[in-house]
């Protein structure tokens, strides 16, 4: 397995979880700096044409792209342990959850929006982290609505871990990183403070990975 991968990237975060979760270890990771533009090179290009990490090779290929179809992957090829519940509804529901942060919030705030509002647009650093903040916000306040639901447990949806968890972890971070403090969202806090009890979630965190800093 190959997995391309950037320390901060929120993403790569989410099928690093799962990897752990599910006990593999990739064979290779190669380092795509987005700090640096590497992920539109034509070498990455070639691997995922949308120019954003994560992206997983397992065998022969081919590269398999967006972190929540990579950790549905992984966990249709390793069910042990499952991060989808058994019936519709509760996987409808962890999905759902997953989605606010991956599909309406994140993609928001990442590099190319923020570049692109920066040079197309001349958005200053103080409003790219104003914008970074609303749309962190707007996410966070949908989620913590939605865990007040009796189906949320010591994790989001009941007392296991799922993809759900792996979303909100890799929020939790994302705020982290845009100054956004988790203590106006006590049921998210609670919940991401219980995963990284978790050392398949400790040990995938962005600051832990080769090349981050002590802090951001
Ligand atoms: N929806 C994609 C998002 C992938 C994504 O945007 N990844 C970011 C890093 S977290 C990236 O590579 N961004 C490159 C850029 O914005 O130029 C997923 O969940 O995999």
């Amino acid at each position: 397995m190959k997995l391309f991968s950037f320390w901060r990237s929120l993403a790569t975060y989410r099928v690093r979880i799962a990897l752990n979760l599910k006990g593999l270890t990739p064979d290779e990771v190669i380092d795509v700096n987005l700090m640096q533009g590497q992920q539109r090179e034509d070498a990455y290009r070639n691997v995922n044409p949308m120019m954003a990490i994560p992206a997983l090779i397992d065998g022969e290929g081919p590269a398999l792209f967006e972190s929540l179809a990579i950790v549905e992957y992984l966990d249709e090829t390793h069910p042990n342990p499952p991060l989808l519940p058994k019936d519709p509804k509760g996987r409808a529901r962890v999905r759902g959850l997953s989605q606010i942060v991956a599909c309406d919030s994140h993609p928001l705030i990442v590099p190319r929006v923020r570049e692109y509002l920066a040079h197309e647009f001349k958005v200053d650093e103080a409003g790219i982290t104003k914008w970074a903040q609303h749309w962190h916000r707007a996410a966070l306040t949908a989620l913590e609505a939605h865990l007040q639901d009796r189906a949320t447990g010591r994790y989001c949806h009941g007392d296991s871990i799922t993809m759900a968890d792996i979303c909100l972890a890799s929020q939790g971070a994302g705020a982290n990183f845009f100054k956004i403090d988790l203590a106006g969202y006590p049921t998210v806090k609670r919940i991401v403070d219980s995963c990284m009890q978790h050392d398949a979630f400790a040990r995938a965190h962005p600051l832990k990975q080769p090349g981050a800093p002590a802090a951001v």
